[in-house]
């Protein structure tokens, strides 16, 4: 007999990828089934979203998550005991409450949203079926479109380059796996370049090759040479996917291309981008502008959306009211669904259907502090997601998440589709 209610919850500290403290949760059912999951965190983070609690201080460069470790144990696992953990919902919206700020700030975003994953994994253990499965509710789901890192920069890099996150996409691959085959043949003919011109210098925070560039450009043509290398053809069949991430590098504005040394502004930063829209196989840009540059969002998706997948992330941080009211000013085409953004499983799959509700492309994202976690890979098929992104393809808090589709698409057999082209719901630019 199953039993889903909560009989035992408890938080501990673990460490994640970058070396740092971060909250695990475990949660035991009255029936035995057990659920964990580790909180990722983000270091170019939006101004929105749930706050990851820190303990401040000297100890770990102030990073430490005693206090949200202690939400866990002292307020959140007597309040959730005896409730349903097939209740996701109500588990999540308990934990809002519970919480009582819109940040999530009292208890820590860090300690809610893996008090969130750890019961929907719990849930899943006690129906004895896969996560994805379960998520699917027996709806039809594709597998998604990897997005994959090639070379790290901006926050990740020590703003070795100021973009952030030049990746690849293959949709024309005929499955999941097949495009990390071809993603593997892309990282390695990278490699042998950057080795070749010098350049290679280790990796960055997400594994991707430490950018060693004399400009941001110097990355794309190396990127693109890197997609021919491995015998694959630009757009027809490998795509680049930029997370500018601006808002990084300008507010009001004002951006500062440290490595370019302009400074540009709202139009003249579209403009540059453009050009290498034009210039490079680019297929999908996430926040090309500042998070505060409405106007700026709107007016790049006005001039590229028709041919380019356009991504809020720090823009939209997994709300759905912001994914909503980026639809009706068409500020975006695309929406990125980071968990810990949002707080909560629900309030992340709320932002996913408003993006889908919308039109919008979803992606379903790891953060750049990651663990072997793999909750983001079951989310990205269970929700039908279209699209993962889990940074780049080295370092097993990566491939943890990649391989774990592998084992999804396997499962699935004859009847597993990948999304391929299909991942781009808004944009014409895909054959
Ligand atoms: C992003 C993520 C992942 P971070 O900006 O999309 O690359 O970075 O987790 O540091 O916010
Ligand atoms: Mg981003």
């Amino acid at each position: 007999m199953t039993d889903a209610r909560i009989a035992q919850l408890h938080g501990r500290r673990v460490w994640d990828s970058r070396g740092r403290p971060t909250v695990e949760v475990e949660v035991r059912l009255r029936d035995g089934a057990v659920g964990r999951a580790i909180a990722p965190a983000g270091a170019s983070t939006g101004q929105g979203e749930a706050l990851d609690l820190r303990d401040g201080g000297s100890r770990f460069g102030g990073l430490d998550v005693r206090r949200a470790v202690g939400s866990v144990n002292h307020e959140i696992a007597p309040a959730l005991a005896g409730r349903d953990a097939g209740d996701q919902e109500g588990v999540d919206r308990l934990l809002v409450d519970l919480d009582g700020t819109p940040d999530r700030s009292r208890l820590g975003g860090n300690a809610v949203v893996a008090t969130s994953m750890a019961v929907l994994h719990a849930a899943a253990a006690s129906a004895d079926e896969p996560l994805w499965l379960r998520l699917s509710g027996g709806r039809p789901v594709r597998i998604p479109l990897p997005e994959i890192q090639i070379f790290g920069g901006g926050a990740h890099a020590d703003r070795r380059v100021d973009v952030q996150d030049f990746m690849v996409v293959c949709p024309a691959a005929g499955s999941f796996a097949e495009a990390l085959d071809w993603t593997a043949e892309i990282y390695r003919a990278a490699g042998g370049l950057m080795r070749k011109a010098g350049k290679a210098q280790g990796v960055a925070d997400e594994g991707g090759f430490w950018p060693a560039f004399d400009s941001n450009e110097e990355a794309l043509e190396t990127l693109t040479l890197a997609i021919e290398t491995a015998g694959f053809a630009p757009s027809a069949q490998v795509g680049i996917s930029l997370d500018v991430a601006a808002s990084q590098f300008g507010r009001d504005g004002r951006y500062a291309l440290a490595l370019d040394d302009r400074t540009l502004d709202t139009a003249a930063l579209i403009d540059m981008l453009g050009g290498w829209i034009e210039r490079y196989p680019i297929l999908s840009v996430e926040d090309p502008v500042g998070e505060d540059d409405h106007e700026g969002m709107v007016e790049f998706t006005r001039r590229h959306g028709h041919r380019c997948q356009v991504i809020g992330d720090d823009f939209l941080v997994t709300d759905a009211k912001r994914v909503e009211a980026a639809a009706t000013a068409r500020a975006a085409n695309a929406v990125l669904i980071k968990p810990n953004q949002a707080g909560t499983v629900t309030e992340a799959f709320q932002a996913l259907r408003a993006g889908k509700d919308a039109g919008f492309g979803t992606v379903v994202s790891a953060r750049s502090g990651e663990s072997e976690d793999v909750t983001i890979a079951h989310l990205a098929v269970g929700w039908d997601a279209g699209q993962l992104k889990v940074g780049s393809f080295t370092r097993s808090e990566r491939m943890a998440k990649w391989n774990e589709v592998l084992r999804i698409e396997e499962a699935l057999g004859n009847s597993a589709e990948f999304s391929g082209w299909s991942a781009f719901p808004s944009t014409t630019a895909v054959s």
